[in-house]
């Protein structure tokens, strides 16, 4: 039965809401925008049809409190919520709250959030849809020390250990030897009892030098599942993406119709809903699967630029129970696109630069896209991520898109804070990466010989 939504409430703020609110008004679906009291003045704010003040500036009082965005959307009688990426977009009890609220959460089941959300139960789930992993475990690690000992030999160091309630790069310790095995399984099983509530934790080989690529799908309430090729993320500094591009150098068609075809698979067969992430490190021509993220990424308009695919709208007509208008089939890879994650930032220590934009000259033309909700006079407060836009651009390929990219680059001019364009600039300098030759640590190690 499809289920078309006339108001959808959007419980996030900064670029990724105004991304939201734009969608919506191009569908012709109100908005209801949420707002904490440092964020009066944001972009979408000002543009949705309603805007509710959940609570004061920090996070935790406002953007992540459950009863006030449940409440807000009880008083403007929104039918669905849209939590976009970071805060509650991963939390499977919010999920569960939207839903039995009489509400429509876009995004996935609370159930498959929650067993993507536990990395032991999401790396089986994937054994069984033959989705390759990281040879390991194959499940949680016991107390038995020669037991432990045994799986590190077969295995071979280095391996690391990692929590079943971490991901994103919380909670892993990567061993060297035999003699430090015991005491690395103990830290991180304590460390993660603290952090998480959840002491479970499991071991894979540790893969020194690999790339991290992910494959973007897209899931509907009807057994149908598509991918959208995928994205390299390698260029990160201390997990933080920084570059982001689709699709991943050196990739062919075939790799990327197989292990394309396998996380569509894996989707069907988890009852999959909305549009997810199946996360790869990728060494010596192999993938192996880490992580899915039950969400919308930061880095999906480079998608969005080379498959032509409206990802928030398809995430829409998922939750209002549609079929997927694309089959497989009907999916191409177009052309090549980056794109630059700004913060607002010092480029040499990465401490955020919070204050009033005093001027702003986007750039612009042909394969140019800016996603972000800042403006001449707008005061980037301190109390969030210091993302405050996304530089993309598109190119027909790598080398055309880079070059595009150096000059949107050039041409960005922000004033009264700082930022990480020139960061970017030296980036899309780098020879190692205009080669297409990096890995996971690749710009930390140049960042480090600087
Ligand atoms: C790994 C790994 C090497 N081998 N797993 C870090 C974030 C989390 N998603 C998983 N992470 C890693 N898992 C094995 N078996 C190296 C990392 C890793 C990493 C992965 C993706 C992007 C950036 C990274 C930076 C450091 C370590």
């Amino acid at each position: 039965m499809v289920q078309p939504l006339r108001k959808v409430l959007i419980a996030n703020r900064g670029e990724i809401a105004l991304r939201i609110m734009r969608c919506c008004r191009d569908m012709g679906i109100r908005t209801v925008a949420v707002y904490s009291t440092a964020d009066r003045d944001l972009k979408h704010v000002r543009l949705a049809d309603e805007a509710v003040c959940i609570g004061p500036a920090p996070s935790a009082k406002s953007y992540l409190n459950i009863p006030a965005i449940i409440a807000a959307a009880e008083i403007t009688r929104a039918e669905a919520i849209h939590p976009g990426y970071g805060f509650l977009a991963e939390n499977a009890d919010f999920a569960e709250r939207v839903e039995s609220s009489g509400f429509r959460f876009i995004g996935p089941t609370a159930d498959v959030i929650r067993l993507m959300g536990d990395k032991v139960s999401a790396i089986k789930a994937m054994r069984e849809a033959e989705v390759p992993t990281v040879p390991g475990s194959d499940g949680p690690l016991g107390d038995d020390a020669a037991l432990n000992h045994k799986l590190a030999e077969q295995i071979g160091y280095p391996i690391i250990i990692k929590a079943s309630g971490g991901g994103g790069g919380r909670g892993m310790r990567v061993v060297h030897q035999s003699s430090e095995l015991e005491q690395s399984i103990e830290l991180t099983r304590s460390e993660a009892q603290v952090a998480f509530g959840n002491p479970v934790v499991y071991m894979e080989k540790f893969l020194q030098a690999p790339r991290h690529i992910e494959f973007q799908v897209l899931a509907d309430t009807h057994g149908n599942a598509i991918h959208l090729a995928e994205r390299d993320c390698s260029l990160q500094r201390r997990h933080q993406k920084v570059v982001e591009e689709a699709p991943a150098p050196g990739i062919d068609d075939e790799t990327r119709a197989n292990i394309g075809r396998r996380c569509t698979d894996a989707c069907k067969r988890m009852g999959y809903r909305g549009a997810g992430t199946f996360e790869f490190l990728y060494e010596n021509g192999a993938f192996y699967f880490i992580e899915m993220n039950t969400r919308v990424q930061v880095e999906h308009p480079v998608t969005e630029m080379i498959t032509g695919v409206d990802i928030i709208k398809q995430q829409i007509l998922i939750a209002e129970e549609r079929e997927l208008a694309y089959k497989q089939e009907d999916i191409e890879v177009n052309g090549h696109a980056f794109e630059c994650r700004i913060n607002a930032e010092d480029p040499d220590s990465f401490m955020p630069s919070p204050g009033t934009i005093m001027q702003y000259h986007p750039p612009g033309g042909l394969g140019v896209r800016i996603d972000t909700h800042i403006y001449n006079g707008y005061k980037v407060p301190p109390h969030y991520d210091s993302m405050i836009g996304k530089l993309i651009v598109k190119g027909m390929t790598r080398a055309t898109a880079m070059s595009r990219m150096r000059g949107a680059l050039s041409e960005a001019y922000i004033d009264g804070i700082k930022t990480n364009i020139p960061l970017h600039m030296d980036i899309f300098n780098d020879e190692g990466f205009i080669e297409g030759s990096t890995d996971i640590h690749y710009l930390e190690r140049k960042l480090g010989l600087q």
